[in-house]
């Protein structure tokens, strides 16, 4: 298995020398944000690091880590280390809580992003006779411009259909044949419901690879995905700070992503400590940027949860694989004193065949107690079938979440459709004691 797009003397490079390549790029990256971030040259001045003298990967340990409120206290442009002249794109967060953050590119930041996609879209088992309808958001977030380019740089055929517009995209994929599907777990899953409303047969369909990532979805939700749309899913994370989608991604093998590590570094810390932790344990995963010119970052601190394994893959592979994200430290919901992620109750949740993939958690504190709620629809048969029995089957799927999560969920079955389709990132909870409302 070889191909442009499998960069070979890269993507399978022996851990000690990617190691020694890591060490170079750092340092050029540390001089690169010593010259020329205010920010970083006071950071790397206090913490007594010397970017011109920096040799082990280790010592980034004495550097303090990089947070979303360092990027918000130097909006708009204070993190970026180049002039206005030599950046040639801006992204930013939709900044519904305080500042956006705001990330930049040079040319040669693009051209790699599309490198680094064009890679991962290899990697899935997508080739250049491809045609890929690409329903990630094109704007200021990044996943429809991310994907593009690389899709082009791969030489498949792109269409930059955007989010939205749920019977066009029915229309476009059966009209022009797509044959893979970039979009967030969730819209995929939209797209199947709209498509079979519409008729469409997926088993008869060309499609058969999809690229979905952006938000958080467990093996279960991917059984279902591929069942419905008749393709395989793969993974792909990414997030904006540190490029946008392709820091990591799955191969066909869909066993954990790999981090383009000679790109970017990863470590994996506890979150609560904040110490550095050993391969293989649940944490925060953090990323310093090795190659990024516009706006590398050391250290960022992602929230996002996974655990790291740096065994070479079955696909020959010898990048770190990040397991399926099982969510964001601040998505964990703290009900009567246990911690929830979203991502546990999918888990079971998944596993009851008669619901439909589609969910709310609702939270709220009622005289001094917090209360959680799940509501689940359940399909049109199921809902007439057990009409007169629908407590029952409430009743047993809360107990197979209390048995797994160790708290009582009241579970609420709701009709078809009743609950809130996703364009791009779902809303999975709605926190009434932080103000939400539905
Ligand atoms: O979501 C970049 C992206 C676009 C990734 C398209 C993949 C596909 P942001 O909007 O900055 O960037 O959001 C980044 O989304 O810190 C995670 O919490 C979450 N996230 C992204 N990909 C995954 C994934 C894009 N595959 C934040 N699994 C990240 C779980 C994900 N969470």
């Amino acid at each position: 298995m070889s191909g442009i797009y499998r960069e070979e003397q890269y993507e399978t490079m022996p851990r000690e020398d990617l190691r020694k390549l890591q060490a170079q790029r750092l340092k050029n990256t540390l001089i690169n944000v010593y010259e020329n971030v205010k920010f970083y040259k006071k950071r790397l001045d206090d913490c007594g690091v010397n970017p011109y003298k920096f040799e082990n990967l280790e010592d980034i340990e004495k550097i303090p880590f990089t947070t979303k409120d360092d990027l918000r206290d130097n909006y708009p442009f204070g993190l970026f280390a180049r002039h206005m002249s030599d950046i040639v794109r801006i992204h930013s967060s939709s900044g519904t809580t305080g500042n956006p953050t705001v990330v930049s590119y040079t040319k040669n930041d693009i051209a790699l992003w599309g490198n680094l996609i064009a890679r991962d879209l290899y990697g899935a088992g997508v080739r250049k006779n491809d045609i890929i309808q690409n329903s990630y958001g094109y704007g200021l977030f990044t996943g429809g411009l991310g994907l593009h380019y690389g899709a082009e740089m791969l030489g498949a055929t792109v269409i930059p259909v955007s989010g939205g517009l749920t019977e066009r995209q029915i229309k476009i994929m059966r009209d022009y044949g797509s044959t893979v599907l970039c979009c967030t777990p969730s819209y995929a899953l939209h797209i199947a419901e709209i498509g079979k409303e519409n008729g469409l047969d997926f088993k008869n369909m060309p499609l058969r690879i999809g690229v979905f990532g952006a938000e958080p979805w467990t093996e279960e939700m991917r059984s279902e995905i591929e069942a419905r749309l008749n393709i395989q899913a793969i993974d792909i994370y990414g997030l904006s700070e540190i490029m946008g989608p392709g820091v990591s991604c799955e191969c066909t093998e869909k066993n954990g992503l790999h981090v383009a590590e000679d790109h970017f570094y990863v470590e994996i810390i506890d979150p609560a400590t904040k110490k550095p932790l050993p391969c293989g344990s649940q944490g925060e995963i953090v990323f310093t940027s090795l190659t990024k010119e516009a706006m590398p970052l050391i250290r960022y601190s992602t929230r996002d949860l996974s655990m790291l394994d740096n065994h070479t893959c079955s696909c020959g592979r010898t990048h770190v694989r990040m397991k399926k994200p099982m969510g964001r430290t601040d998505d964990m919901l703290i009900i009567r004193g246990v911690n929830v992620f979203p991502s546990q109750i999918e888990e079971v949740l998944m596993k009851v065949k008669e619901i439909e993939p589609h969910y709310l958690i609702v939270v709220d504190r009622i005289n001094y107690m917090d209360t959680i709620e799940l509501w689940v629809e359940v399909s049109e048969d199921v809902f007439a079938e057990k009409i007169n029995d629908l407590e029952k089957f409430e009743s047993a799927i809360e107990n197979k979440l209390y048995a797994v999560i160790g708290i009582g969920i009241d579970v609420k079955l709701k009709e078809p459709k009743t609950i809130m389709r996703s364009e791009g990132k779902a809303k999975r909870v709605i926190d009434k004691r932080k103000g939400d409302v539905i």
